[in-house]
């Protein structure tokens, strides 16, 4: 074996022109990095494109005991409905009387994941607190066991399409908003009008967790949307793996949930720092189905670390879509699990298990073959599973999984990944290796890290000027 390699690489080197090569690869990057000022200004010498915080993310396993479905959310072409629901004011009344504002209500329900059921199963955000930060409301599906085929997806945005009114009252609706204008105990109770999100085909038997993202204001949130690699704009996460989120134990159900349905009632934290008040009304959301997926304890949680590594490959050179290659790798990865003493987590006889590195391609929006490299290894090529442009014509699928690898190797800090571009050399009928490596401060970027969950540009479209002008707020 190890005389076979040697051998190759013998045969390659001596069958290319390295001189040559070396130079025309150097006339692509200063066209590239002339493009690139021409469009996105003068580069600071200091400026670093690395744009992730490390910021931890969770995630559930399956006990890995009952068999799933095969699909994953990205395969499973999952249907959203929405529709609008009338609330009766016995919830609100039931919040304020048992989720009072500004008190610790976390001894009122426990940490929890779903099960996907066999049914379809309907979101609908019932009451909105009076805090200012402003966040989004998202679902998280796991499919673990086929490796990082997970899905998350925003159910809904603070105040959107929520209105109330209150209760004995025959005036207008008014809307909740984006801002501190929620249900007050003394302007209450409220009616609701409130949109419902209905759900289906998601994998049954899947593990589904709730969180937040959480901005300091709707201001910031419009920022990070201009921005979103702005390191002081990302949002926070509150999750219900780590117990920001209640099943609250409500024991009415809205008389607009159909005969037959039950519902689940969530109280949501939207503040995880030292000082949150704690009370869990800052969002109440219920999930209802036929039956209702059970809340089960949390038994398993995955932690992790992901960023993503979107890439220009240089085939057309005032392109800077960034789409042609879109890779994840999720790193310090480790399993937690849980031992329930009756109802009560026995945090002495918690236990942590290391994990291998995952990466997982996201697209290939580009015509070339491609080598992913950690150090100097091959760990995933295009070719193997697929050709040609992928997943970036919109609208893509942001959660689609061309393939995953093992990241194993790969250092967070020196940012040790390159991509091999292999293209088509028409006169010669060979391929060119093209190496982009992650750059060095100061150069035009052709590769740059992006935290976990940035969308990447449509086919053709430039990466915006706001993304790589540090000046953006
Ligand atoms: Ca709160
Ligand atoms: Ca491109
Ligand atoms: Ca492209």
């Amino acid at each position: 074996m190890g005389s076979m390699a040697v051998m190759g690489f013998a045969f390659m080197s001596c069958s290319k022109d390295l001189y040559d090569e070396n130079a025309v690869n150097e006339l692509q990057d200063a066209t590239y990095a002339a493009n690139f000022e021409k469009r996105y200004g003068k580069i600071d010498p200091n400026q670093t494109w690395d744009f992730t915080t490390g910021e931890t993310t969770y995630s559930t396993v399956s006990s890995g005991s009952s068999t799933r479905a095969v699909a994953s959310v990205a395969d499973a072409d999952f249907h959203r409905v929405e529709k609008v629901m009338t609330i009766q004011p016995e919830i609100s009344a039931w919040v304020f009387e048992n989720l009072p504002k500004g008190k610790d209500n976390s001894g009122k329900g426990r940490p929890f994941v779903m099960g996907v059921g066999k049914n379809d199963f309907t979101i609908v955000p019932l009451f909105q607190g009076c805090a200012s930060y402003y966040w989004e409301l998202w679902m998280h599906v796991d499919d673990m066991a086929n490796g990082g085929k997970a899905g998350d997806m925003l159910i809904w945005s603070k105040g959107e399409g929520l209105e109330f009114r209150k209760s004995g009252s025959t005036g207008a609706f008014a809307k909740v908003g984006t801002g501190t204008n929620g249900m007050k105990k003394e302007n209450g109770p409220f009616e609701v009008k409130a949109p419902s999100y209905t759900y289906d085909k998601l994998p049954e038997g899947s593990a589904m967790s709730f969180y937040l993202k959480v901005w300091k204001d709707y201001s910031t949130f419009q920022k990070y949307e201009k921005n979103p690699l702005d390191v002081n704009l990302q949002p926070e996460v509150t999750s219900s793996l780590t117990s920001m989120m209640l099943d609250v134990n409500c024991p009415i159900v809205p008389t607009d949930v159909p005969a037959d349905y039950t519902a689940t009632i969530i109280g949501c934290e939207d503040n995880s720092s030292t000082n949150s008040d704690k009370d869990y009304e800052d969002l109440i959301f219920m999930v209802y189905g036929k039956p209702v997926p059970p809340t089960q304890r949390v038994e398993t949680v995955v932690v992790e670390k992901t960023k993503r590594y979107i890439m220009e490959d240089l085939g057309d050179t005032d392109d800077f879509d960034f789409n042609d290659v879109v890779f994840d790798i999720s790193y310090d990865r480790q399993k937690i699990t849980y031992f329930y003493d009756g109802d009560d987590v026995h945090p002495s006889r918690t236990t942590t298990t290391a994990l291998n590195n995952i990466g997982t391609v996201r697209a290939a929006g580009g015509i070339y073959d491609f080598d992913i490299k950690i150090g100097n290894t091959v760990k995933w090529t295009k070719s193997s599973v697929a050709s040609g442009i992928t997943n970036t014509y919109a609208p893509y699928n942001p959660n689609y999984v061309i393939g995953t690898f093992d990241a194993t190797g790969f250092n967070a800090n020196s940012n040790n990944i390159s991509v091999d571009v292999k293209f088509e050399d028409s006169s010669a009928a060979t391929k060119k290796i093209y190496t982009i490596p992650f750059p060095e401060k100061g150069t035009a970027p052709k590769i740059v890290a992006v935290p976990a969950g940035t969308y990447w540009m449509t086919e053709r479209t430039k990466v915006p000027t706001t993304w790589f002008t540090s000046s953006s707020n």
